[in-house]
């Protein structure tokens, strides 16, 4: 395996949410530490990696793709978060963002994270993977929701696109509603995601095929749905339309959203994937044969979750 640089950045450490809420029901909030903890200690454990600390001097990129009004907004609320973390506002989507005091923090050195990969490959790096945490892709250019705050997968994009075209390949188990909405009137970065069933999965107001783009962006969204538990052949025969719609648009860059939550045994999701089906997944995405950042999205069942990473850069061979 060809030595690959991981971005990392421990702030993530402090955004440690007490419980999920919804209907006024507690449970165990899925979005913890340790996924990303586990991924670091593995990789370097078994893969030829160098970890590379995330730059905290790149806050103007973010202020191009957030109003700076959200972010003033998100850094204030979270000095005044009180123990539910839930704060009712037009910022807010759904009842899955909960803040504490250094949800801003951990939020912003996740966007540090996925602005630091996309510098590295803008500067020649083949393959960088930004341990974002929390993720990003559901969150909007000024709402939070899913588990998301900033879009760190967007940010990366958005920074990469001004060095050329840019193709997002969401392969998390849902849609990348927030990415989507970012990009949906631009031709100069292309969305491509394929996911669970919106009627029946979060965030269930979008991801449905027929959402395209608008405007100069009208075709440069696609949306591919799978069955949930759908197997990888079959997840395989949507991968193949995904990868061919990014070739036809001949990207200079890929963004790839990278959730573990197909896996079997997630808690909250799942297509029914094996370990090596990670490997698989990755080395169809390699034959795309472009400079790619890899950032980190969902994932739940911690005790694989540094497997699946360490299959998934195995599987990633064709490009180098
Ligand atoms: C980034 C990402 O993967 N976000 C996923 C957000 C999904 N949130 C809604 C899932 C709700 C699951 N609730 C489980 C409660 C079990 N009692
Ligand atoms: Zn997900």
């Amino acid at each position: 395996m060809p030595m690959i640089k991981v971005v990392y950045n421990s702030s993530h450490l402090l955004h440690d949410p007490e419980f999920e809420l919804y209907d006024g029901r507690k449970s165990r909030y899925p979005e913890t530490p340790d996924r990303i903890e586990t991924i670091k200690t593995w990789l370097e454990q078994y893969g030829n990696v160098e970890i590379v600390n995330a730059d905290h001097g790149l806050n103007k990129i973010t202020a191009s793709l957030h109003g700076s009004n959200y972010e003033e907004y998100f850094q204030q609320i979270s000095k005044k978060a009180d123990s539910t973390g839930l704060i009712p506002s037009n910022f807010i989507h759904d009842t899955y963002a909960p803040i504490n005091s250094d949800t801003y923090k951990a939020a912003r050195g996740a966007i540090d994270t996925a602005l630091t990969g996309a510098t590295l490959v803008a500067s020649g790096e083949k393959l960088v993977y930004s341990l974002c945490r929390p993720p990003g892709h559901h969150a909007g250019g000024n709402y939070m929701g899913g588990y998301c705050y900033f879009n760190n997968a967007a940010a990366a994009a958005n920074y990469l696109s001004l060095s050329g075209k840019v193709a997002i390949l969401d392969i998390d188990y849902h849609h990348g509603n927030g990415t989507q909405n970012i990009f949906y009137e631009r031709a100069d970065v292309l969305y491509v995601s394929i996911h669970a069933d919106p009627k029946l999965n979060y965030p269930y107001t979008n991801g449905y095929e027929n959402e395209n783009g608008r405007d100069a962006g009208l075709g440069y969204n696609f949306n591919l749905v799978v069955a949930k538990n759908c197997g990888i052949r079959s997840y395989m025969a949507s991968l193949e339309k995904a990868l061919k719609r990014i070739r036809s648009f001949k990207a200079d860059y890929l963004v790839v959203s990278l959730g573990f939550d197909g896996y079997k045994d997630d808690p909250i999701a799942g297509f029914g994937f094996e370990k090596e089906d990670y490997a698989l997944i990755a080395a169809a995405i390699s034959g795309l044969m472009l400079p790619s950042l890899i950032v980190q999205e969902g994932g739940y069942c911690v005790e694989v979750l540094g497997e699946l990473a360490q299959a998934f850069l195995k599987g990633w061979h064709e490009y180098f």
